[in-house]
Formats: structure tokens, sequence, C-alpha cells
């Protein structure tokens, strides 16, 4: 439970902070006043605003600063919360999405009325069908400002992604609206839109009365759901788990019931990482599975989805679910279940304490931990083949261009594996997902929900300022990687240690394979690809500009280059040119477009 104006920055947590979290330490976001002394009543409701939110315990702001949102800016900052100044609105809210993702703190956005909010609606598009907890604090032009230059319908705006729109109504509100919008985002798990009228901000703040934000309560699953389930189990000869968002803070109890139950562990692409040391876990289920873990998931006669949509992605349209599977899913929304895939049985619970009452339950059916689908050959296949990295694949490098996958392979050992992967979209994404391994599901950020390119340098960034103590590495292909480049600069002025894998195929490599010859659905040699293609830019060049150290890399032996900068990991970006030969389409892209 929180009281605001009662409690010090950083008291409220609505979810288990990952170790190594330190907002304070990287140098460049612009400290907060840190040991200031006690601050004076708030004079505006900006002020008094932007003190709630830091007493309520945000974790970081990030933001494009102007005349709207410098005063509430500066109260977050005075009352203790670091600041970031981003390059574009854009950057600032996947940044403050990834930081929230990888911190497990509420992170804010702050933005200008108008443009400054239009800058920011992917990002927070993204956010919002992620349901990251997140709190974009954004200026909005006064009710009576009908001619403004700046007048837009934000509430609308906001609600056209799936965000909440909350504003501060009044002085004598703005508290009671501060903490409804902070609930709503930490509590529900929502991105909240929380419009400052500029009247309203500017006006003298009333006194502040201490109020309640009561923590949310994890939802205890019925019991004769758990004893359906339990009994479920009981009667499969080989469960798959598979562990969606929902999970991430249900490893040790999916665990302890996998073993138990005899089940094969897996999750879906946001949760990777959540199982990666475990003998059993066949990795990242759907589009990116390897084909030995793709067979084990079909080869499965229960599925159960522990905090997981079990969508498209994950399930592969369904082709991963062979007929006669049971399928079961987990979810503290009752709306989430069945909206994917038809289930025999769902439960509406935590997916931790579901997990730990079915376990309870089934040591009543069954004593002993049983084998099922845990058995000694199915333990070699995985340690061998359940990654891609242990799949042969043909090397298509020469010509001065680098097959993607002996690419990633590389790095993959080159790079220390205390690291942090941020993903943007495209034909490569698969690549860096699925051959880069990732300590946990603290070093995994996939921000996909809504497909967007471009957002995956900010995804690095603000994954990066959570777990400071981990290299943070991206994958991006060039178009993405250029869409967002902009905040190259922040990477730099943050000194971050930095590492942009490229995989330059200089063109939208996926629209280029999806409508190139070769394709089925593919006009073949005749299609006009001008659209989608472009003359090589020389990345590593444009990169050394912002100040990043940089590589042009064409062969195996390029990346000589990126194990010295391991070895020295200066304080600033790495940039990777990876002159990429033609995969001719990833094995996940046909599944992909399946979905447009
Ligand atoms: C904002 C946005 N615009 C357009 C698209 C459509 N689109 C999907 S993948 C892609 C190409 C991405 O190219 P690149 O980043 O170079 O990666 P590649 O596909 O070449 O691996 C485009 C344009 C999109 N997903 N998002």
């Amino acid at each position: 439970m929180v009281v605001a104006s009662q409690v010090s920055p950083g008291a409220a947590e609505a979810v288990e902070e990952p170790a190594g979290t330190d907002r304070d330490t990287t140098k460049d976001t612009v400290p907060a006043a840190a040991g200031a002394p006690a601050q004076p009543a708030a004079a505006t409701v900006a002020q008094l605003v932007g003190r709630t939110l830091a007493e309520l315990g945000v974790g970081h702001v990030f933001g494009v600063v102007g005349s709207g949102n410098f005063e509430v800016t500066n109260a977050l900052r005075l009352a203790g919360v670091p600041f970031t100044a981003a390059r574009h609105e854009g950057g600032a809210a996947t940044m403050a999405d990834a930081y929230s993702r990888m911190s497990g703190r509420v992170g804010v956005v702050s933005t200008h009325q108008g443009c400054g909010l239009s800058n920011a609606i992917t990002g927070v598009g993204e956010a919002a069908k992620s349901r990251t907890p997140l709190i974009v604090l954004t200026a909005d032009t006064q009710a009576s400002a009908v001619r403004s230059n700046f007048k837009i319908d934000q509430d609308a705006l906001a609600r056209s992604v799936g965000a909440v729109s909350e504003r501060i109504h009044s002085p004598a509100t703005a508290v009671a609206d501060t903490l409804r919008a902070f609930r709503t985002a930490r509590n529900e798990r929502r991105t909240v839109v929380l419009n400052l009228p500029l009247d309203v901000q500017s006006a003298p703040a009333p006194a502040a009365h201490p109020a309640v934000v009561a923590d949310a309560q994890p939802v205890r699953p019925s019991a004769a759901s758990v004893r359906r389930l339990a009994h479920l189990i009981n009667a499969a000869e080989r469960p798959v788990f598979v562990a969606g968002r929902g999970a991430r803070n249900a490893r040790e109890q999916l665990l302890g019931l996998a073993d138990h139950a005899g089940a094969l562990v897996a999750t879906s692409a946001v949760a990777n990482g959540l199982f990666h040391d475990e003998d059993f876990n066949l990795g990242i289920s759907g589009g990116f599975s390897s084909p030995l873990s793709a067979g084990l998931i079909q080869g499965a006669d229960l599925i159960i989805g522990w905090g997981c949509a079990l969508n498209m992605w994950t399930m592969r349209h369904g082709h991963l679910i062979s007929d006669g599977t049971a399928v079961v899913q987990v979810d503290v929304e009752d709306s989430a279940l069945g909206a994917n895939r038809p289930v025999d049985l769902g439960v509406v619970g935590d997916a931790a304490l579901t997990a730990a009452d079915v376990l309870a339950e089934l040591r009543t059916l069954q004593p002993e931990p049983a084998e099922r689908y845990r058995t000694a050959g199915n333990a070699a296949a995985i340690a061998e083949r359940s990654r891609w990295n242990g799949v042969e694949t043909p090397d298509l490098s020469g010509g001065g261009r680098i097959d993607p996958r002996v690419l990633s392979r590389e790095l993959d050992a080159i790079l220390p594996a205390d690291r942090i992967v941020s993903i943007d979209s495209g034909n490569f994404m698969g690549y860096p997902s699925t051959y880069l391994r990732v300590p946990d599901e603290f070093g995994f950020c996939f921000t996909q929900a809504f497909q967007s390119i471009g957002l995956g340098l900010s995804t690095a960034i603000g994954a990066a300022l959570a777990r400071p103590d981990r290299l943070p590495v991206l994958g991006a292909g060039d178009g993405g990687f250029l869409m967002g480049i902009s905040e190259l600069e922040t990477a730099v002025r943050l000194e971050l240690p930095l590492v942009c894998i490229i995989y330059n195929d200089a063109g939208y490599g996926a629209e280029v394979h999806h409508f190139g010859a070769g394709h089925p659905d593919g006009g073949g040699p005749a299609v006009d690809l001008s659209t989608v293609t472009f003359p090589d830019t020389d990345i590593a060049a444009i990169a050394r500009g912002f100040g990043a150290d940089a590589v042009t890399v064409r062969s195996v032996a390029d990346l000589e280059e990126v194990r010295g900068w391991v070895r020295e990991r200066p304080s600033r970006p790495l940039v990777i040119d990876a002159k990429i030969a033609s995969d001719g389409g990833a094995w996940w892209l046909a599944e992909a477009f399946k979905g447009h």
C-alpha cells in the first residue's frame, strides 16, 4: 500500500524488481536533485502532479521537453525521478516502455501538447498493446484554446491505440486524478495517457492530501479449476507448459509443477529467457522454434498456456496444437481465455498461485514426480537441438556478404553472456531472438505488439537504463535502424556500451522476400521492388558521425574488431554494420504474413 505525500520515492512496487536494477547509476540521465533539501509546498498543479507521481514510486522519466511539460518534468526530477532527454517523442515512449518491462517499475513519458503526443503515439500503441504499466504525462491545450496550433483530440488519439485516457480535471482533484491514473497503470497493467491542460497546470496548488493506492491483489484460482487442471495433468502423457508475459513472476512455481508433472517448458517470445538454464526447456514456442522444439510441442497431448495468449505467433496459427491435444489457459483475465484458440479448460488465476495450488492437488493424485515427457531421450535431444545454434544450416556467406545465421552464431559466442537483448522488426528478427542466449526474462526485450519497425534502438536504450549491470545488445535491420536513428545521439550522450547489430541488406527485406521472386505468393522477377530496395548505406560511417564506434562486417574475419571492442568495453555504443547475404526469406516470414 502506498500513501502519496507520506512515503519516499521508490516505495511502491507493482512487480518484483529484478536484481541489478539501479536507477541512479547511469551517468547520462539528468540526475534528479537527489539529496536536495526538503522541498517547499508545490506552488502549481504541475508541480503537485510531478511530486505526487514521484511519491508513488515511478521509476524514470523519458521525454522531449517543451513549454507545456517543462514544469511537471522538473517537478519529477526535483522529487528524485531521473530524467532522460530523447530526441523524438516516439523514442521517449519506447524507452519508457522498455524501461518499465525490464525494471518492473512504472515508467513515465513526458510530452508537449499536440505534436509532442502525436509523435509519441506509435510507442504508446506498442506499450498499450503489450499491457505495459506506463504513464504518458502530456500537456494539453486548455479547453478554451480552440484555435491553438497544438490542439488535437488527445483523448481520442490515446484511446485509438488502446491506451486509457485520463485527465487532471481541476486543482482540487489533481492528486486524486493522479492516483487514479497511477492505480490504473500499475494495478491494471495499462498504459495511461494523463492529460494536463495548460490552464489547470498553472493554477495554484491546493494543500496536498495524503492518499492511498493499494497494491494489486493476485487472483487465486477456484478450487474446482485447480482440481480439473490437476486431473488433466494426471491423465496426460506428454504435457507442455508455455509461459507468457503473465507468467514472468512464476518461474519457480511453474518449474516445481513441471518437474512433478513431467512437463516440457517453453515460453512465448516476450517471456524468452524465463527458463533459460533448464534441462527440459524448449525455448521460444512459435515461429522462432527450432524444428526439434516445434516437433515436441506438436507431440504434446496437453498444452497449458500460463499467462500466455496462445496467439498466432506462439502457436503458429494453431499448427503447433495437434488433433486431440487438450488445451488449457491460465490467465488473470477472464476475457483472455480462449480469445485466440479454443480451450478445453480456462482458469482465472495468477500463474504463480495457480501453479502452486495445482502442484499441491497433483501430489494428492500422484505423490511422486512422474517422467511423462521428461525422458532421457528428450533431454539429450533438447540439449543438442532445441536452439537454432545447434541446427546445421548451409553457409550462404560470400561475395562480401555474411550469412546472418553465421553472424548471429558468432556474436553469441563473442558477446558476454550477461546481456540484455532488444529486437526491432523485420525479416532478420528471428536471428538475434533465437541465436543470442539471454540470462533470464529480464535479458530480452521484445517490443513487437504493434509490429512496428523502428522501435529497436529506443527499446535497447530503455532496457539498458533498467539494467545497467548488463551489456545492452540490439538486433535491427537497416530499415528499422535508420527509422529510429536519431536516438543514437541519446545512446552516445548516455555513454551506453550498446552493441547494435545491423542486419544490413539495403532494403526492406521482409517486403523484398515476400513480394519478390521465389515466394509462392510473389509475382516472380516481373515484380517491381524498387519501392522497397535502396542503395547501400554506410551505416558505420553514419554511426561514427554520432560519436559511436563502428565496424563494417562482411565476413567472420571482420568480427575480430568486435572481440577487441568487447575486451576494452568503452563507454560508447558499437554499431556493427553487417552486410548480410540473402537468406531468401527467413523461415518465420511466410508464417508472419499469414497474419496480415
Ligand atoms: C512503422 C512500420 N512501417 C512499415 C512496416 C512494414 N514493414 C515490415 S518489415 C519492413 C522492412 C524492415 O526492413 P529492415 O528493418 O531493414 O529489416 P529486414 O526486413 O530487411 O530484415 C517494413 C517496411 C512496419 N512494420 N512498421
